[in-house]
């Protein structure tokens, strides 16, 4: 092996490390309110702000059907706890909302005053999870429900850096 074709196999082993590092992070579902579900005299805003949101994850809203049901509206609506004719809303009582797509998600239940009375939630879900510190590699192999999409993103990424990589030193 000449000394460029190591170098090579060596950056693409570290790029793979690197790709496939922040993959071991799993989709999570969130309970809206935890324990206390979706209900009155529950602060969402605090319980949100100890959460991360990201894309792929799921919420999930858990309530009696007879006294509240959740309304996705934009964030003008939210404000003013106007529920717009053309606003997505659910009514099963245990609802899963995708989480597919970064940025500001709004909700709020549309019943009586409720939301008013502060039974709204806001949220952001970020494109990928901020890194978390990893002292140690993993001892056990991800399951099998890691999103396959964004495993496949991250080896397309790391993919391109090899070929870049790879391209370069050719061209030295
Ligand atoms: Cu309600």
């Amino acid at each position: 092996m000449t000394s460029k074709q190591t170098l090579v196999v060596a950056i693409t082993v570290a790029a793979l490390t690197i790709a496939f590092l922040p993959g071991l992070a799993v989709a999570m579902e969130h309970v809206v309110g935890d324990d206390m579900g979706w209900a009155l005299d529950f602060n969402y805003t605090a319980w949100a702000e100890t959460k991360q949101f990201v894309v792929g994850d799921t919420l999930v809203f858990e309530y009696g059907t007879a006294g509240h049901d959740v309304v996705e509206v934009g964030g003008p609506d939210f404000l003013a706890c106007n529920q717009p004719d053309n606003a997505v809303v659910w009514t099963s009582g245990l609802d899963r909302v995708a989480l597919d797509k970064a940025g500001p998600r709004w909700f709020f239940c549309g019943m009586d005053q409720h939301c008013e009375r502060g039974m709204k939630l806001k949220i952001t879900v970020l494109e990928t999870a901020p890194p978390a510190p990893q002292p140690k590699p993993p001892l056990v192999a991800p399951p099998p429900s890691s999103p396959a999409g964004k495993l496949e993103a991250r080896f397309g990424e790391a993919v391109a850096v090899v070929t870049a990589v790879a391209v370069a030193l050719l061209v030295l």
